[in-house]
């Protein structure tokens, strides 16, 4: 049976809450810098949030709610520098600590490199929009806690393909059975199961809670806390109040057995 030797962190949903209150606000406020009369509401970015990547989510609003948009000849360009507008939106809203982390994840992450597992990051989003979250929700300096910080671009398909994990793993020079994954949504759980990774605790969300998680050992609506227990809505909690390093333990050698 292979040991437990890192926790690999999804960001948007899993980390912090920041679909609704973050990113979508960002991309409006670039649409909005850029003049044009697009506005993404709650429920729409909703559905745009099957697919991952913005620049990818641009496109596919493009491709199937706004199909009038006439843009220019260079729509990569025009798409990427859209999305560098709302990156910059993005990061201002990070420093100005408007998102904070989720429930119990500080508590989590202290506990794991109290306990010697190392962390490891593993996101379709922006390197950029990682150090700021990180740096604002643990304090400057805080990507340093994690060995690796697999983001966006660097691999050349998003989630649900398995390669931001398999690019993450790689860094780190871990094998899958030596890996438990966190994740917030569908597209986060095949991307870790296609990667070859068997442990997996989802915690849910105001977006995803009704996606299908199957292949997750554990699917929370949070991580917990003292005084602020989480619930179990797929797996056990095998008597813990919250998600912690000993329960993670257990969850990893009943999936590696
Ligand atoms: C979530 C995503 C990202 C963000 C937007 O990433 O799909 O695209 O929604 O960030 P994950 P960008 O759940 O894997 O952390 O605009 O920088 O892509
Ligand atoms: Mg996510």
């Amino acid at each position: 049976m292979a040991n437990l030797e890192a926790l690999l962190f999804d960001v948007d949903g899993t980390l912090a809450d920041t679909e609704r209150e973050g990113h979508r606000v960002a991309f409006n406020a670039a649409f909005a810098q850029e003049k044009l009369d697009w506005n993404w509401d709650g429920q729409l970015y909703g559905r745009l949030l099957r697919v991952t990547g913005g620049k990818e989510r641009i496109r596919y609003y493009l491709q199937e709610f706004n199909t009038t948009f006439s843009g220019p000849k260079d729509l990569d360009s025009f798409i990427a520098d859209l999305h560098a507008s709302k990156t910059a939106h993005y990061k201002k809203l990070m420093a100005e600590g408007r998102i904070p982390l989720r429930t119990g994840v500080r508590r989590l992450l202290q506990e794991a490199r109290d306990s010697g597992l190392r962390l490891g990051i593993a996101t379709t989003t922006t390197p950029d929009n990682v150090f700021s979250l990180l740096n604002s929700g643990l304090e400057q300096g805080g990507a340093s806690w994690f060995d690796v910080i697999a983001a966006g671009d660097v691999v050349p398909a998003k989630k649900p393909a398995p390669d931001i994990y398999l690019w993450a793993m790689g860094q780190m020079g871990l094998g899958p059975d030596a890996c438990l994954a966190l994740e917030d949504s569908h597209n986060g759980v095949r991307s870790v199961l296609d990667a070859g990774i068997k442990s997996l605790v989802v915690t849910v969300n105001g977006y995803t809670r009704n996606e299908d998680f199957s292949g997750a050992g554990l699917v929370v609506d949070h991580l917990g806390g003292p005084g602020h227990p989480c619930t179990a809505l797929t797996g056990d909690l095998g008597g813990h109040q919250m998600v912690n390093v000993d329960l993670l333990r257990q969850l990893h050698a009943e999936s590696n057995p």
